[in-house]
């Protein structure tokens, strides 16, 4: 056995069944382009790009070159009270894929971190601005914004947060799943409505009291809910109105998945603060980030305090990490040269007309879509919701295809570069499993 009991035991994983793993573990080997390998060398389409971090695909050339150079020349330097000039040349980068007038980057090592840094400075924000009632945080029901205290307290999959005891004292939205959008293809009209909810929210509570909502332009973890049209203009439109500063967590939607530069582009709206995190790096190295409008920025800097005091007590060892910045650059390099965008807006029409042809399949009960990220969810078992997916993923598997299964559903997010009969033979495969 290429790893012992004892070795499996050790491994305490991440979001995984791990006694079920244990068991009869999936071991991935190799990965090049848009297929893994086992140990006996059997080719597995990888149908989520990673964990939808890997766009470009695996072992892309460019970035791997830039990794190595970097190791050699600058493999770690302080990232507190020091500089490397990569840092700054990335956070340029970054500016130039994030909506109208947000132009300040701070770096973190991951999603979680990047929201936690978000909601951070939406609070001191307030403060800074001398209206320090302002600090209660809005989330949204089936919002993933990962697994810290804050974000688990914005977030709204009660399954992420019932285990763990008292949060923030949040309030949620309610999600935009309506029964009448079921089999939609991309956004669907109905549902705009819902943002006025917020109203009610800041009737409950007073503006004065609210320091920020935050929503993924489009939810991915929880199934890839599309934004009726209108919805997120509405929340923009109250957010303004009302002095409340908008997060729109890009996790997933930011950097190319949606054939646009971040979800804010792709629906035409702007936030004042979005997270970004996995495709910055191709998912090669950890690296998030908080992009902020400049008035935020500048609301920290103008301070009458010494020069050398810090404005924002907050960062992390491995923020801005040097190797981390090499792969995002090259990332954002490859991203930009070979049209990554365009191939997604491209190539999103045949997957979104492929996945529907799903929609007669036994237990299939909606179908999601919008770029290269699909969810189907599936009629459960009496009261087992996670069961059938977990299932048809596991067929998935030994057919040779990497899919993931969470919550009632199971989602697809191929690279950017998939061909037109990958796709084919993805959805033949799930229509197969499907089927039996
Ligand atoms: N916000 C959003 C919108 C995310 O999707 C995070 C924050 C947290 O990022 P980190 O890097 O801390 O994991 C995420 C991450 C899945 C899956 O299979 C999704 C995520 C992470 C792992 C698996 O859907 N989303
Ligand atoms: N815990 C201890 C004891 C530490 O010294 C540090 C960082 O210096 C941390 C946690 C935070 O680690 P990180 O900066 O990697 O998030």
């Amino acid at each position: 056995m290429e790893v012992t009991q004892a070795q499996l035991d050790s491994h305490w994983m991440p979001f995984t069944a791990n006694r079920q793993f244990k068991k009869d573990p999936r071991m991935i080997h190799e990965a090049d382009g848009r297929y893994y390998k086992d140990a006996d060398g059997r080719k597995v389409f990888d149908g989520l790009s990673g964990l939808w971090t890997c766009g470009l695909g695996h072992n892309v050339s460019k970035i791997n070159e830039a990794i190595t150079a970097q190791l050699s020349t600058l493999d770690m330097s302080p990232s507190f009270q020091f500089g490397h000039p990569k840092s700054f040349q990335l956070a340029e980068r970054i500016t130039g894929f994030s909506p109208e007038g947000l132009n300040r980057v701070f770096f973190t090592c991951s999603g979680s971190e990047a929201v936690e840094t978000a909601l951070k400075i939406a609070r001191a924000y307030w403060r800074k601005k001398k209206m320090p009632s302002k600090s209660k945080l809005i989330g949204r029901v089936k919002g993933y914004h990962g697994v810290n205290f804050g974000g688990i307290s914005v977030g709204g999959i009660g399954a992420n947060r019932a285990i763990f005891g008292e949060t923030l004292t949040v309030d949620h939205l309610r999600h935009t799943m309506l029964e009448g959008n079921t089999f939609t293809r991309g956004q669907p009209e109905e549902g705009a409505e819902l943002a006025e909810e917020l109203l009610e929210l800041i009737g409950l509570h007073d503006a004065s009291n609210i320091a920020a909502v935050i929503v993924e332009p489009m939810p991915g973890s929880a199934g890839v809910i599309p934004p009726p049209v209108g919805y997120l203009n509405r929340l923009r439109e109250i957010c303004t109105q009302h002095n409340i500063l908008l997060i729109f967590d890009e996790v997933i939607c930011g950097l190319g998945r949606l054939g646009a530069k971040s979800g804010a582009d792709a629906f035409g709206v702007t936030p004042d603060i979005m997270t970004i995190a996995k495709q910055v790096t191709n998912g090669v190295i950890p690296m998030g980030a908080a992009v902020v409008k400049q008035k935020i920025y500048d609301a920290f800097m103008d301070t009458d305090a010494p020069e050398y005091m810090l404005e924002f007590p907050h960062g992390y060892t491995y923020s801005a990490h040097p190797v981390a910045c090499a792969a995002g650059l090259a990332t954002l390099d490859v991203l930009e040269k070979e049209d990554m965008l365009g191939r997604v807006r491209k190539i999103s029409p045949y997957f979104e007309s492929l996945l529907h042809g799903l929609q007669n399949c036994p237990h299939v009960t909606d179908i999601r879509n919008y770029g290269l990220a699909g969810a189907i969810s599936l009629e459960h078992y009496p009261g087992e919701p996670a069961r059938r997916p977990f299932e048809i993923a596991m067929k998935m598997w030994k057919k040779g295809f990497y899919v993931r299964y969470g919550a009632d559903t199971i989602q697809l997010a191929p690279a950017f570069t998939v061909e037109e009969t990958e796709i084919d033979d993805l959805v033949n495969a799930l229509a197969d499993c499907l089927s039996r």
